[in-house]
């Protein structure tokens, strides 16, 4: 079973297999974790999301609808590749919104099986401008992690990453160290 971590931090300084990005459904970029991905990127991985984007501009949705993912390489990051997938907007729960967001951490770990990647990192999706309650949004990650990693025997490390310190209190109350 794949070790479960917790910290605070930018995920964009990361060296590991994938970091995923909390993008939006266009894929070019946006504010919060989205944006300071792609200024540490750089250009190329930009260029990379226009192409997935163009690629897939007949998808109902999308091109990435809410709780789906994509992968791309990782441009200037110290990583080997980006996962962007996309959260629900917090509408107040009664719009799919957990089955959305347990559907963003479950795609992005298939995808990282799939392409051979063992560790992971991700950040609180959907808890910025998207306006998902943090606690709701914790216990949710977390279920849908521990659940998919019995499908993904690849993954040996999946690092939560808290930008803010509720996110990484509450986290680590899930998660004690
Ligand atoms: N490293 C780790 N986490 C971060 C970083 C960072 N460098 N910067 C912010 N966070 P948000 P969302 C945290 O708003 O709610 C974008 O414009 C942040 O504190 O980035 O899913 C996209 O393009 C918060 O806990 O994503 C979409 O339009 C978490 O990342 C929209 O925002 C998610 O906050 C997506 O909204």
């Amino acid at each position: 079973m794949a070790k479960l971590e917790v910290i605070e931090g930018d995920i964009t300084v990361l060296a590991v297999d994938a970091i995923v990005n909390a993008a939006n459904s266009g894929l070019l970029g946006g504010g919060g974790v989205d944006g300071a991905i792609h200024r540490a990127a750089g250009p190329a991985l930009l260029e990379e999301c226009r192409r997935v984007a163009a690629a897939r501009q007949n998808v109902p949705g999308g091109p990435c609808p809410a709780g789906d993912a994509v992968i791309t390489g990782p441009g200037l990051l110290p990583c080997k590749q980006v996962i962007h997938t996309v959260g629900p907007v917090w509408h107040g729960g009664g719009r799919g919104e957990s089955g959305l967001l347990a559907s963003c951490y479950r795609k992005s770990l298939l995808l990282a099986e799939k392409a051979a990647l063992e560790s992971i990192a991700f950040p609180n999706i959907s808890t910025g401008v998207y306006g998902y309650p943090r606690d709701k949004a914790a216990g949710t990650a977390v279920t849908a992690v521990r659940e998919t990693l019995e499908q993904t025997p690849g993954i040996r490390r999946v690092i939560f990453v808290c930008f803010d310190r509720e996110n990484y209190e509450l986290y680590r109350r899930i998660l004690p160290a």
